[in-house]
């Protein structure tokens, strides 16, 4: 951007309503709901945020912004990118106790966008004075979504993708867990898949989400960085480099001797964060921390996806992705 370009002005708060009661709404946890706007399916709670955000956020050249479709490895990101941003301030070690890590949840160091800008009113150019210490933000819209001055600028976008196999997975483990939780009953992995396979998710349809950053890493592979969870997982130290490079905070020689890198690494761990009493205690967004940390495995799908469900995601994943030359290598746990 257009560090100097001109703020939009607000938008008609009655043409907001209007158009958020006219857009078609399905059922969800707990009674939530998901709002079909620009074909994805947003949180009801959240789609003022997201169309403040779409049409007014002033992106700046110095933001990073972290990108996601939920359970595929978020916190994780959020986890690592903070830590690389900050290691010349906060030592990066899990001997460190001062470390933010362990006085916070991860998703509470790196903010969503649109649930930040969700208390605004909607269509407002929003109020940044929140903002301009913070260089790292995180959100959960597809890439199309972002406005206009973060296309244009020179800010950065790192998004993490998982095989839709172990999103599934880790999708339902969730909101069926917030379900029971919630009081609002038993949800099936059944009926959790039928709606998956349709798109009918948090930001689904899932695909299109992945696909939207995929090809814009493609377009432009010095804004985009484009991770898998798979890749993460099997050599976390190594695109760790590729992350804090792209970010613009290169590792030097002396840091990699110095064990950063894997200081870095560990401290991010599943392992470790989990068993923090930050992350065992406590809540966020109305979920308790801890249902953020799970199994953090690649293939646990094979032990609850029945052949037919596997089936039908591959064709989905064959039909969506290969065209686009986008695939993912299926592993089982072992
Ligand atoms: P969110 O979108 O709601 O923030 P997100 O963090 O993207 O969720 O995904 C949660 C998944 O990441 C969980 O996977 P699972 O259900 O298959 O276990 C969680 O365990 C995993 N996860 C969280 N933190 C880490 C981490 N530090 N390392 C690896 N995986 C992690």
């Amino acid at each position: 951007m257009a560090e100097n370009s001109q703020p939009p002005n607000n938008d008609n708060q009655q043409e907001i309503e209007e158009l958020i009661s006219s857009l078609p709404k399905e059922k969800w946890w707990r009674g939530s709901g998901l709002t079909l706007y620009q074909n994805f399916w947003v949180p009801s709670d959240f789609i003022r945020g997201v169309i403040t955000l779409r049409r007014h956020f002033i992106g700046r050249d110095s933001n990073i912004l972290l990108a996601s479709k939920p359970k595929t490895g978020t916190t994780w990101l959020k986890a690592l990118a903070f830590s690389v941003l900050h290691r010349a301030q906060f030592r990066p070690s899990v001997a460190n106790a001062n470390h933010p890590l362990c006085s916070s949840n991860p998703h509470d160091l790196v903010p969503f966008l649109e649930i930040m800008l969700n208390g605004q009113p909607a269509g407002h150019v929003p109020d940044m004075s929140g903002f301009t210490d913070l260089q790292l933000f995180a959100t959960h819209v597809p890439y199309h979504f972002l406005p206009e001055s973060i296309h244009q600028s020179q800010s950065r976008v790192i998004y993490i993708c998982r095989n839709p196999l172990d999103t599934a997975l880790s999708s339902w483990h969730f909101w069926a867990q917030a379900n029971l939780e919630g009081g609002a009953g038993d949800w099936s992995m059944e009926e959790f898949f039928e709606n998956f396979c349709k798109g009918l998710d948090f930001y689904g349809p899932f695909w299109d989400h992945l696909l939207s950053y995929w090809k814009a890493s493609c377009e432009r592979p010095e804004r985009v960085l484009f991770l898998k969870y798979e890749d993460l997982k099997e050599d976390t130290a190594r695109n760790l480099k590729r992350i804090a490079e792209f970010m613009g905070v290169p590792f030097s020689k002396e840091e990699e001797l110095d064990s950063v890198v894997d200081q870095i690494v560990e401290m991010c761990s599943l392992s470790n964060l989990k068993e923090l009493d930050v992350n065992k205690t406590g809540d966020i967004f109305g979920y308790e921390n801890k249902t953020f940390f799970r199994k953090g495995e690649v293939g646990d799908w094979a032990n609850y996806l029945s052949p037919s469900m596997v089936e039908r995601l591959e064709n989905i994943m064959k039909e969506k992705f290969s065209p686009f030359g986008l695939y993912f290598t299926l592993k089982k746990t072992s």
